[in-house]
């Protein structure tokens, strides 16, 4: 198998054209848009901003090639049927998940705050995964569609990077994916937290996986 050799810490990340899959977590309204769940929690949703561009020129370099990419939306039933208690009445946010908001109800399936934001939106042959969990394996079809188009390695970006990407991260590296996070392609409402959260993933000799600029991504790509 031929591989791309990007300049990544840890060390090289040998890509695998075709077989590494560009994730993008959670690129929704209600995590980077004003009324939405974000900023229920207090949050600056501005901050989130930063990631928009750079996701995109991933997304963008993904197509051209017709590599695969998987898009995931944060997100509950309609009847909040998998959404735990605990999740729901955690803290004391301005709304909960399911309350009405600007953007309707928040984090509900199929709710205008709840689409990806429409820079980044799916287009057909993409797959979209609607997680009610902060990793976007739990609970959802990711790891089966992935093995349906023999995906071996994930590129990874989105929000926010030290809840629903690095739980991500986690998950993908537990089930045996190479992990790349690209660094301006992820932002967090901490910018402390996205920073630490890229030290953790490469630490200890890439204990979950590598993280690159997005200029070593895009100039090593074939
Ligand atoms: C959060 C996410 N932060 N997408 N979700 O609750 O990171």
């Amino acid at each position: 198998m031929s591989t791309t050799p990007i300049a990544a810490r840890p060390f090289q990340f040998d890509l695998q054209p075709g077989r590494a899959a560009l994730v993008i977590i959670d690129m929704q309204r209600d995590f980077i848009e004003p009324g939405g769940f974000g900023e229920s929690l207090g949050n600056d949703v501005s901050l989130l901003e930063a990631a928009v561009g750079p996701t995109l020129a991933l997304l963008q370099a993904w197509r051209a090639r017709g590599w695969p990419v998987v898009h995931t939306r944060e997100s509950h039933l309609p009847d909040l049927s998998d959404c735990p208690p605990a999740k729901r009445s955690r803290g004391n946010p301005s709304l909960r998940i399911g309350d009405a908001g600007p953007g309707g109800r928040l984090l509900v399936r199929g709710e205008p705050g709840n689409q990806i934001i429409p820079t980044l939106a799916p287009i057909d042959g993409e797959i979209v995964i609607d997680k009610p969990g902060k990793g976007a394996f739990y609970a959802t079809p990711l790891q089966a569609e992935l093995q349906a188009r023999g995906v071996t390695q994930l590129v990874v970006a989105g929000v926010t990077t030290e809840v629903c990407v690095q739980t991500t991260l986690r998950e993908a590296n537990d089930r045996g994916y190479d992990c790349l996070l690209v660094e301006e392609a992820t932002a967090s409402y901490f910018p402390a937290f996205k920073a630490a959260t890229i030290e953790m993933v490469v630490a200890q000799g890439g204990i979950v996986g590598w993280a690159a600029p997005l200029a070593a991504v895009l100039a090593a790509l074939p």
